[in-house]
């Protein structure tokens, strides 16, 4: 039996509503049910339940890609079965992702948290495949060296991923929450970065232009970790740390499809991360989360036919 056989426990509720096998899918889709280091408002490991549950009830026709993602194939895979402590977690979710996205290299995965710490394990799930740059959407920097006495916290991950893989291939968006010292490395180590301000000063073609200019320079591939936090509360109250002054919906959407089609890079894996039921009002954060998982289906097909 395989470590993702082993793992993944399928959900009675699948994304998207039809069974799918993965090498008839354009998309695959893992839960990563994991909220150990929450710090202020835990529970999203409740998210990938929620995110499909939102899934089943909205339209799957994307404006932006003119495609409609249910004429295509997605699979959920399910669940990843975790154990508490955050070293055997990471390590566990490494091992399960590498599996799947080895076996299926050329399907766009997305991994639904859960908490951000889960992508120092997808991320590095990916770099054992190819070097894919990572490009976040997310309030803040994740750039403490530890946090709560824990270095594998969700306020670490990009310093865990700076620290291993450099910072010439990470670019954060939407960046508004931070320590003084978080900033201090960020600009010391050459990290790059838009803030909600930037955006607001040379709009969504001039954000486009700088993505799209520091990915064709970098890499040939990308991997996307949307932190739902990058979105105003008033459009996701539903997160672990929320941070006013974010984006709106459509310009995370309009700078995703822009970004993605105009450098020609391969959209290989996302995920999304930080919804928490408990904390939703009306569950128009897990809705705006599926949302933004059947945006990047449509994209993964839209780049795919555009890159033939
Ligand atoms: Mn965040």
């Amino acid at each position: 039996m395989s470590i993702a056989e082993l793992y993944l426990s399928r959900s009675n509720m699948v994304f998207g509503g039809i069974e799918a096998h993965p090498r008839d899918s354009v998309a695959l889709i893992i839960g990563v049910p994991y909220d150990h280091t929450s710090s202020y408002r835990p529970g999203s490991r409740f998210g990938p339940q929620a995110i499909r549950s939102a899934a089943n009830n909205i339209e799957f026709y994307s404006l932006r890609s003119s495609l409609d993602v249910d004429e295509y194939k997605i699979s959920d895979l399910g669940d990843i079965v975790l154990p508490i402590n955050p070293r055997d977690a990471i390590h566990r979710i490494e091992r399960v992702v590498y599996e799947v996205k080895n076996s299926y290299n050329n399907k766009l995965v997305i991994a639904l948290g859960g908490e951000h710490t889960i992508t120092i394990a997808t991320y590095s799930a990916m770099r054992r495949i190819s070097d894919a740059c990572l490009l976040v959407f997310d309030a803040h920097f994740d750039l403490r060296d530890q946090y709560m006495e824990d270095t594998l916290s969700h306020a670490c991950v990009l310093r865990r991923i700076v620290e291993r893989y450099g910072s010439s291939n990470v670019m954060v968006v939407g960046v508004r929450a931070f320590t003084r010292e978080e900033l201090d490395y960020a600009r010391k180590v050459g990290i790059e970065y838009i803030t909600p301000i930037d955006l607001r000063l040379i709009g969504i073609r001039g954000v486009v232009n700088k993505i799209t200019r520091w990915l064709r320079s970098n890499c040939n591939k990308v991997y996307v970790s949307i932190d739902m936090d990058v979105f105003d509360p008033a459009y996701a109250p539903g997160v672990g740390n929320p941070e006013p002054d974010g984006l709106a919906p459509w310009q995370v959407f309009d700078i995703l499809h822009k970004t993605i089609l105009e450098s020609n890079v391969d959209l290989v894996m996302a995920d999304i991360v930080e919804v928490t039921p408990l904390q939703d009002c009306g569950g128009i954060t897990s809705i705006l989360a599926a949302k933004t998982a059947v945006e990047l289906v449509a994209l993964k097909i839209s780049s795919s036919r555009r890159r033939q």
